[in-house]
């Protein structure tokens, strides 16, 4: 409540329009795997209720997933309340009036008598917005806020996330780069989050990589090279298919929670973890590989070093994808972080062998480190997502020619 009233006295509009009705926001979330879907979701929605002071509605179709990052959530519940967000199961929507504002995530369908209600209550008292998915492509910014005319004379708003001032953004809270400083800055808070985890302290030294990415070829060969490294690493490995692939080098099942060495070598498979505990990971590690989409944001905002490894899709349209944000990425970065990022992130996109192009990439560790900094003080310079999605919420929109 506190974050609501700072932001409040920050933005007339904002108090204005708060004192007059308390909008009601309907998020849509289909799972259709992993956990970004949800992962954004549930981080936006609770942005929206708690710095924006909207009356947020999560509807979700697999609570089940839900629960592995935000352990509250029952999933036997078709209604609950959670940290300030009202979660409803998918099926929920069949009983209730729209909200004032109806956001699908990724293109999801809504329940079609749930449409025919948004249709009913017409443009002038409702917006609907499709909240795309990220990508640092040009054609985004030509997309981003088009409408696309819908039966029954409303338009659905397209709303494209990215990395540039004519696109939506990217989700980030009001106090989280304060919060990162502060975190990091205080030794006592990684040790204490590390031994929550079960993690053993990493000795002096000591590399440490989150590893969260999906399961690759040759993944043996690196890990050997790390175990026979002169310098000890502390890999924390996260949930899923890649613990499986790293199961096979160790040939042994290492179970969630537990920990076991190879040489210079320390692997500790970690639990699922709730959302802002996936952040202090991140800001704990001094490398972050990552994925998807949520993640890849957070590693950006922890300022880290990072290998991103791209949603794979059938046509191969993830290649234009990682290549188009490389070039913003490392648009104006020193020849050491271009020539380190672009082997490593293809080959480990590629399932190529990873050993030299690793190599290259950890003696680059200092101007990496700096760069990254840059970055992500050179994002925090645009509104965020939430922001600029409260603000295309509200806004009349006849202008732009509409997305066929
Ligand atoms: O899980 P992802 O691969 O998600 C997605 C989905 O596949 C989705 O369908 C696709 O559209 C998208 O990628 C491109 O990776 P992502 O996006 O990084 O989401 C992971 C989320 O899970 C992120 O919010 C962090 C969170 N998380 C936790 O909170 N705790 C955990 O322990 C783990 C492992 C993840």
């Amino acid at each position: 409540m506190r974050v609501v009233h700072q932001t409040i006295r920050n933005c007339g509009a904002c108090a204005t329009l708060l004192m007059n009705h308390r909008e009601t926001w309907d998020l849509f979330c289909h799972v259709v795997d992993n956990f970004g879907d949800i992962g954004v979701g549930w981080r936006l929605a609770r942005q929206l209720a708690h710095e924006h002071g909207r009356n947020v509605r999560l509807f979700v179709d697999d609570l089940n997933t839900y629960r592995l990052i935000c352990p509250q959530i029952n999933p036997r519940l078709a209604q609950q309340s959670v940290d300030g967000v009202q979660v409803f199961s998918w099926g929920r929507q069949l009983q209730l009036e729209p909200g004032d504002v109806v956001v699908e995530l990724f293109g999801c369908k809504l329940a079609p008598p749930y449409v025919e209600r948004v249709q009913q209550r017409g443009p002038d008292r409702m917006r609907w917005i499709n909240l795309e998915h990220l990508s640092a492509e040009p054609w985004v910014e030509g997309s981003h806020l088009r409408p696309s005319p819908q039966p029954g004379g409303i338009n659905k708003l397209f709303f494209f996330p990215g990395f540039t001032p004519a696109t939506g953004g990217l989700i980030r809270e009001a106090d989280l780069l304060t919060r990162r400083d502060a975190w990091q800055a205080m030794p006592a808070a990684r040790r204490i989050a590390l031994r929550s985890l079960n993690l053993p302290p990493p000795p002096e030294h000591a590399l440490t990589i989150l590893l969260f990415s999906y399961a690759r070829d040759r993944l043996e060969s690196w890990l050997q090279s790390l175990a026979a490294d002169d310098r000890p690493t502390m890999l924390w490995i996260c949930p899923g298919p890649i613990l499986s692939a790293v199961n096979n080098w160790l040939h042994m099942e290492l179970l969630m929670g537990q920990t076991t060495v190879r040489g210079s070598l320390t692997l500790c498979a970690l639990p699922y973890v709730p959302q802002d505990r996936f952040d202090e990971l991140l800001w704990a590690a001094d490398i972050c590989i990552v994925r998807g989409e949520d993640s890849f944001v957070r590693a950006q905002w922890a300022a880290r070093p990072m290998v991103w490894h791209i949603y794979p899709q059938h046509d191969d349209a993830h290649d234009k994808k990682l290549g188009a944000f490389m070039d913003l990425y490392l648009k104006d970065a020193p020849a050491e972080v271009r020539d380190t990022v672009i082997p490593l992130w293809t080959a480990w996109n590629k399932g190529l062998d990873l050993e030299s192009a690793w190599s290259e990439f950890i003696a680059a560790l200092p101007q990496l480190r700096r760069h990254a900094h840059r970055w992500c003080n050179h994002l925090a310079t645009q509104p965020d997502l939430a922001h600029q999605l409260i603000v295309a919420g509200r806004v009349e929109r006849s202008s732009p020619a509409p997305l066929l």
